[in-house]
């Protein structure tokens, strides 16, 4: 079998010309719709328009160009039955030997921040996911390209062999049905979408593979980074890398961490993430003194970590950053002192994301999908906030103005903590963190340790209810003076009245925030 006749129709042109021309030297015809016809014309390559194939006209605007049996019949036509053949031959009809076609661009139409719906219609492909489905299930006879990447090696066996290998052209019929199934997930997400359906019978959303991963979160274990096609300008997936070694599994899950945390601030913070928990988390004034507070917050568990910025990083706080083991800086930028200053650390990794700059959006058709065995758990991301007019304060005491800020700076930090959580806070940054506990007053016993002779004067924030009133009580002795939790436990009353004994001031704010 040798390649004689080819199909072009591509929305996306990039490389085609080359390509064709060199399928055009080895012999092969080109067969081509409307656009992609008048520019290999344009470019000298010679065409048989779609029409005399069809020996129909291309109608409709264009919906209907290859629509059409001989197109189809040349396509899925068994080369080696007879009576294919011969069906064929009575008809008029020639086999197509290779398609190459890539899609009308409905995700790139559809991120359009002005795209109207009759665009998005518009924009759903129907005759080349038929064609490249066509030729894609005839794979035995037929070569077939969607990527313009694989327009190299198709060229190559072709000039060398006359036709592709099967090998070649099971793997491209593979990527194909990989591609036309992304692509009707972007549609039916979108169409679904547009009526509401946010979380439909089926949930379909393809990832698109953005890096392998040497490994998981043990060598032992395969891993990739997939990005999901319509993800938010301030996500991982978005980040661009300027220096360092490669992302590691572990390293996308904790930067991932640190976003979601230095997002809930729109004065400047720094974020330092240690197994996907904070260790240390400082606001301030400008970035260098941020990021000051999230060191001293822990100056041990930072060594190793993931920091976030949420300004640019400037000479002055680069030459702090260098001073130790950092994994990876993600800030909105850096300036040249800065990256000369951390060049110099040739492991550090350093990941732009402008985004960074912008206040956080929340984004109502994205959900956090948290894999269990046998299938996932899909949700919204905890982007609650807390509103004035929910804060409560249910003690004889009111929290001061400097409580109550630190309450709030404390309240934004602990909801990302892992449940069980407890966080200490003084002077706009983190001093203790109790994660992953299974008993709350375990998660306090620890982040009071952690923030030692500081704890006294500080504040506490407690992600859920305190089931009983053991919790304040152990903060009571540590000298914390205002407490901030959800309430709504049926012995509430018992944590109220340790904090009245203790003069503690204590607000409910009705929202709980786990998260595991
Ligand atoms: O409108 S369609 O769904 N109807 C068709 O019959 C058809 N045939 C090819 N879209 C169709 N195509 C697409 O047109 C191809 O998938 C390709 O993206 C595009 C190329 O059009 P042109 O050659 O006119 O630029």
């Amino acid at each position: 079998m040798s390649v004689k006749k080819a199909l072009i129709s591509v929305s996306d042109k990039t490389g085609l010309i080359p390509f064709a021309r060199r399928l055009v030297a080895a012999g092969v015809q080109i067969i081509s719709t409307g656009g992609t016809a008048s520019l290999l014309k344009a470019e000298g390559v010679p065409v048989i328009g779609i029409s005399e194939v069809t020996g129909f006209p291309e109608i409709l605007d264009g919906r209907v160009k290859t629509l059409h049996p001989n197109i189809h019949s040349g396509l899925l036509a068994v080369r080696d039955s007879e009576e294919h053949v011969q069906q064929l031959k009575d008809l008029g009809i020639e086999t197509i030997d290779l398609v190459v076609v890539n899609l009308y661009p409905f995700k790139e139409t559809i991120a359009k921040p002005d795209v109207t719906y009759e665009d998005a219609i518009e924009n759903i492909d129907i005759g080349g996911p038929t064609m490249l489905r066509s030729a894609a299930k005839n794979h035995a006879f037929v070569s077939v390209v969607v990527d313009a990447a694989d327009y190299e090696k198709v060229a190559e066996e072709i000039e060398a062999n006359g036709d592709t290998t099967l090998e070649t052209r099971r793997k491209l019929a593979a990527k194909v049905f990989r591609h036309t199934a992304a692509y009707d997930a972007l549609i039916s997400r979108y169409l679904s979408e547009q009526v509401g359906e946010l979380l439909p019978e089926s949930y379909t959303v393809t990832y698109e593979k953005a890096q392998d991963l040497r490994y998981g979160e043990n060598p032992h274990q395969r891993a990739a980074f997939y990005r999901e096609p319509l993800s938010d300008q301030l996500s991982i997936g978005n980040a661009s890398q300027l220096q360092g070694k490669e992302l590691s599994y572990n390293n996308i899950n904790d930067a991932d961490a640190a976003l979601a945390i230095v997002r809930e601030f729109a004065e400047p913070a720094v974020v330092a993430i240690k197994h996907s928990n904070p260790c240390g988390v400082g606001i301030g004034a400008d970035i260098r003194a941020a990021y000051q507070k999230a060191y001293e917050a822990d100056p041990v568990s930072i060594f190793g970590g993931i920091v976030a910025a949420n300004r640019p990083i400037d000479r002055d706080t680069a030459l702090a950053m260098k001073e130790i083991f950092l994994e990876i800086i993600i800030a909105p930028d850096f300036n040249e002192e800065a990256l000369a200053v951390l060049a110099e650390k040739k492991n550090l990794r350093l990941l732009r994301i402008p985004a960074l700059n912008e206040p956080a959006k929340k984004v109502d058709n994205l959900f956090r999908v948290a894999p269990v065995a046998g299938g996932a758990l899909i949700q919204d991301f905890d982007y609650k906030q807390l509103e004035e007019t929910e804060i409560q304060v249910v003690t004889d005491r009111k929290p001061s103005e400097e409580e109550l800020a630190q309450l709030k700076f404390a309240w934004k930090v602990v909801k990302h903590v892992k449940s069980n959580a407890i966080l200490l806070a003084k002077d706009n940054m983190t001093i203790g963190v109790g994660a992953g506990q299974m008993n709350r007053v375990g998660a306090a016993k620890i982040a009071i340790e952690q923030a030692g002779a500081l704890a006294s004067g500080a504040v506490l924030a407690s992600d859920a209810f305190f089931p009983m009133g053991d919790t304040v009580e152990a903060a009571a002795k540590a000298g914390i003076t205002a407490i901030i939790q959800p309430g709504g436990s049926i012995r509430d009353q018992e944590s109220i009245d340790a904090c009245n004994r203790a003069g503690i001031a204590m607000i409910f704010t009705g929202t709980r925030h786990f998260k595991h």
